[in-house]
């Protein structure tokens, strides 16, 4: 421990902290704009680069960014002096100077890092005007929106996609005055090897990443009398959407938000987590085939968009290695405008899909040329689980006074199986409770493989599959990913099958959530919602879904069957 004073307070913090963190420990909350921990996620942006944080530790000439600089033995550090305030205020004054003065219309209003600041600092004029940074925004990808015109310089986003993703998509573009961050060379992110993670939109403090917004599509098919629209909810939504209604973090609202998406109009209220269980069905019996008929190993998950597109990017030579499943999202789409359509005899050209989901990845996967080449689009507007917030405020729906209700009958059914996609390791964990009782004909009893779970970056479990030694991989982060992949390209992997999510805790932490705000508790309390779920079902395999299995019998036949490839499954180009 480290003796130190802090605005007249003695205290001792451990060796190592900084004073960021030692003055927290103590209730005094220093501003910061362009600092993020998740320590266990290993999220850290420490470029100290906008000194908002800046303190005056005794016996030093100049002022000291607080979240880089650690405590000392006999530190003396003062967090309110006059020259303090004064250095803050002016440098957010200075990032206001060349900032569009038009938060009414920002789509980060009321909730951006540098307007709160603003506001917590007593900002009230701004001394310096002329010339400000004049760009066009970057409208070129599916998802993804940047605008240079508000972005600070935090590096945020930098860090996120070069070191957690080790994608290398953004770094500085220009100099001085004009310097924002994008692609190299300012190329289109269209253009980049962006994989629409949206872990910069994630992070980004204003509105300079954005995603592309679908709510005003979506109010017009919801009110163009021609339409039939359908919606489906991803995992991970239900976990999160509470967070932006004042619910604490963790909190489970899946009826409400049932109930919330029929007033809003939809024809008919659909879960993801349907698709997911027949996701399964399919993936299990990939699997299964792969290992009994000595196919292609490990096998690799395939439904998480922003890591098909890192794959697709990066490791073009493996592209046989993931399974060929759509993901839930696009099974859902397909199976809506199909055997759904046939059912209620709509003319699936009529009818409009609709996905709420914690992801921004997924709007361009919808728009993936080989999932929409069929006469219908699968799926037609993507919202992120902010949007779909956003979305109940303007319609002036009362979220939190809501009645529950179900979903809808046909492609409603879940099992806990599906529910634990929204989290790093469901996916795998649920393959595994199926393919254990294919392969042994034999009932899995105890349905939770706890070492598939938690939040460690890569994690590996051995599951004993009657006389098999099933060995399982999973990663979550892109940078994660890469290690895994690497070790599959020097032909050193050990596994059967592999699962990745691009985002820190799988789904639950995705870029079109509402924002965690560096707080790693909050994904945490998400991740036990998903497994408290899990846990209600009284089906928990998803072989056990009624409504799935009905879908086979009376229109695709056998899993991993002819028509069941045609609809459901697909493949991947470099
Ligand atoms: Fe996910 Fe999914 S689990 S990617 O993370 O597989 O977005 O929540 O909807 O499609 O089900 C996201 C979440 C999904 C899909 C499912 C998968
Ligand atoms: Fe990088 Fe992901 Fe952002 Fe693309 S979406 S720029 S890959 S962090």
């Amino acid at each position: 421990l480290v003796n130190m004073v802090i605005n007249d307070q003695a205290i001792s913090v451990p060796a190592g902290s900084t004073i960021l963190e030692a003055a927290k420990t103590i209730g005094i909350s220093i501003p910061t704009l362009c600092h993020l921990d998740l320590k266990e996620f290993k999220m850290v942006n420490k470029v100290a680069s906008c000194r908002v944080c800046v303190v005056e530790v005794q016996g030093r000439p100049s002022l000291a960014p607080a979240c880089s600089t650690r405590v000392m033995e006999g530190m003396v550090v003062r967090t309110d002096t006059a020259r303090v305030i004064q250095t803050r205020r002016m440098v957010v004054e200075l990032l206001l100077s060349n900032h569009p003065n038009e938060c009414f219309t920002c789509p980060k209003n009321l909730d951006c890092d540098l307007q709160s600041l603003a506001q917590r600092l007593g900002i009230r004029e701004i001394e310096w005007t002329g010339a400000k940074m004049n760009y066009e925004s970057d409208i070129s990808s599916k998802a993804i929106v940047k605008n240079p015109n508000k972005c600070i310089m935090c590096r945020r986003c930098e860090t996120m996609c070069n070191e957690v993703q080790t994608c290398g998509i953004l770094s500085a573009v220009g100099r001085g005055f004009d310097a924002f961050v994008g692609p190299a060379f300012n190329i289109p992110i269209a253009e980049s090897s962006c994989t629409y993670c949206g872990q910069c939109v994630a992070v980004c403090p204003t509105a300079a990443l954005t995603e592309v917004n679908h709510t005003g599509k979506v109010w017009a098919a919801l009110n163009d009398p021609d339409k039939y629209v359908v919606v489906q909810t991803a995992p991970a939504v239900r976990v999160a959407v509470g967070e932006l209604f004042g619910m604490e973090p963790g909190s489970i609202a899946t009826g409400k938000m049932v109930t919330a998406l029929r007033r809003m109009g939809f024809n008919a209220v659909f879960d993801t987590d349907f698709a997911a269980d027949l996701t399964i069905l399919e993936e299990a019996s990939e699997l299964v085939h792969r290992i009994q008929h000595h196919g292609r190993l490990p096998m690799l998950t395939s439904c998480c968009p922003a890591w098909v597109k890192f794959f697709e990017h990066q490791f073009p030579d493996l592209l046989d290695i993931p399974s060929s499943c759509k993901s839930p999202q696009i099974m859902f789409g397909t199976i809506a405008k199909t055997y759904y359509a046939e059912k209620l005899g709509i003319d699936p050209a009529k009818m409009v899909v609709v996905s709420v989901m914690p992801c921004v990845a997924k709007k361009a996967e919808a728009a993936r040329p080989e999932l929409t080449k069929e006469e219908h689009s699968n799926v037609d507007l993507v919202l992120t689980t902010r949007e779909f917030g956003l979305m109940l405020k303007e319609a002036g729906i009362d979220f939190m006074n809501l009645p529950e209700s179900d979903f809808d009958k046909m492609m409603g059914e879940s099992t806990g199986a599906s529910i634990i996609f929204g989290t790093t390791g469901g996916v795998i964990e649920a393959a595994v409770r199926t393919a254990y009782e294919w392969i042994t004909g034999e009932e899995l009893e105890n349905v939770e493989f706890t070492a598939m779970r938690g939040v460690q970056g890569i994690r590996e479990a051995t599951v004993k599959v009657g006389d098999l030694e099933l060995k399982i991989g999973i990663a979550h982060e892109l940078g994660n990913a890469r290690k895994l992949l690497e070790d599959i390209r020097a032909g050193k992997s050990q596994f059967h099958a592999i699962e990745i999510m691009a985002c820190p805790g799988g789904c639950i932490g995705g870029g079109g959530q509402p924002y965690h705000h560096g707080d790693i508790e909050i994904i945490k309390k998400r991740q036990e919602a998903i497994y408290a779920e899990d846990r209600n079902k009284v089906k928990r395999k998803s072989h056990q879904n009624e409504e799935v299995l009905r879908l086979y019998k009376e229109y695709l036949g056998e899993p991993y069957g002819e028509k069941a490839h045609d609809l459901l499954h697909t493949y991947y180009e470099a």
